[in-house]
């Protein structure tokens, strides 16, 4: 049988958000070992290395209220194109941020290849902001709404030759910190979302099940999985711009990982927020590395 191919790409980008080091995130996940963790698995891997992403002065569009639009469009695209290539040649990507501005562009790429994509936001947060409900301007609490079709016309734009993400298409998995118009919003459209409450209550084991089965009575033609390493409770992933108390556990992450790996539905994947400034021995790469191996297939036993 022919091996299995994997593309890394790396984006260093830090401007989603305003705490300095999330751009060395790649580097960290790399230095954890991800590729070989990959290749051990039996993946034939490619490093693709990182978009480049350019150190300009941030700006600011007050306008707008959306913090270095410019320079997140600039990173968007060039990953867009980066994706729609790796795919093309039937490769899986792995995407490594970064903050989650990202994926504005990584979903953007993806979109292009599917007609009735599914997405799990395994979060803290639920990332539904648009400018008119943004708190803080930062494009990382925005990017779920932008692959919605919702929010700044310039950064819908990026993905204008594909179909937006339909609202029942999209899963958010561990959120405790959710503004008041992304509350709204998800009441609205009503969006499936098993938060904190629902992940106690029911067990991580069921809500894994349900959004399978979810995702699978919708006739997803693919499933991207998008991990905020910040979902995990900060005592397991320290190193992330905004830490909430409350989180998910290594173990129920990993068998959220091993569970989806079973169900043979994820057709990419990526792993944002992981800042090695102010992490802890690198501890945060570390277990997006070992969450890496179990969503691509690494058994216990
Ligand atoms: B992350 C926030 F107000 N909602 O929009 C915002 F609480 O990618 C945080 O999930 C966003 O880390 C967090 O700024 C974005 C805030
Ligand atoms: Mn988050
Ligand atoms: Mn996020
Ligand atoms: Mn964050």
């Amino acid at each position: 049988m022919e091996k299995k191919k994997i593309s890394i790409i790396g984006v260093p980008s830090d401007y989603g958000q305003q705490r300095r080091g999330v751009d060395m995130g790649p580097s960290a996940m790399r230095y954890a070992g991800a590729i070989e963790r990959l290749e051990k698995l039996g993946y034939d891997v490619n490093d693709e290395g990182n978009v480049s992403v350019h150190k300009t002065k941030k700006t600011k569009s007050e306008e707008d209220k959306l913090l270095n639009l410019e320079e997140v469009l600039e990173v968007s695209e060039q990953l867009a194109e980066k994706v729609d290539e790796v795919i093309k040649q039937g490769r899986f990507p792995v995407i490594l941020g970064g903050d989650h501005s990202i994926s504005i562009g990584s979903i953007a790429g993806i979109r292009r290849h599917y007609k009735n994509l599914g997405v799990i936001w395994f979060d803290a947060h639920t990332d539904i902001n648009t400018p008119e409900t943004t708190p803080s301007g930062n494009i990382h609490g925005m990017p779920l709404a932008v692959n919605l079709g919702l929010g700044d016309e310039r950064l819908i734009n990026v993905a204008k030759d594909a179909p937006a993400v339909k609202f029942e298409n999209v899963v958010i998995i561990g959120a405790r910190s959710i503004d008041e118009g992304e509350k709204a919003l998800i009441k609205e459209k009503k969006i499936k979302i098993f938060t904190m409450h629902e992940i106690d209550r029911m067990g991580m084991s069921k809500v894994i099940e349900e959004t399978v089965a979810y995702l699978k009575a919708r006739q997803v033609d693919g499933v991207h999985i998008s991990i905020d390493l910040d979902a995990l409770d900060p005592i397991y992933t320290p190193g992330v711009g905004t830490p909430v108390p409350g989180g998910i556990t290594y173990r129920e992450s990993h068998l959220a990982m091993e569970m989806l790996e079973e169900a043979k539905i994820i057709t990419s994947c990526e792993f944002v927020e992981v800042n090695p400034i102010l992490d802890e021995r690198n501890k945060t790469a570390d277990t997006a590395v070992a969450l890496m191996g179990s969503l691509m297939g690494e058994k216990l036993v």
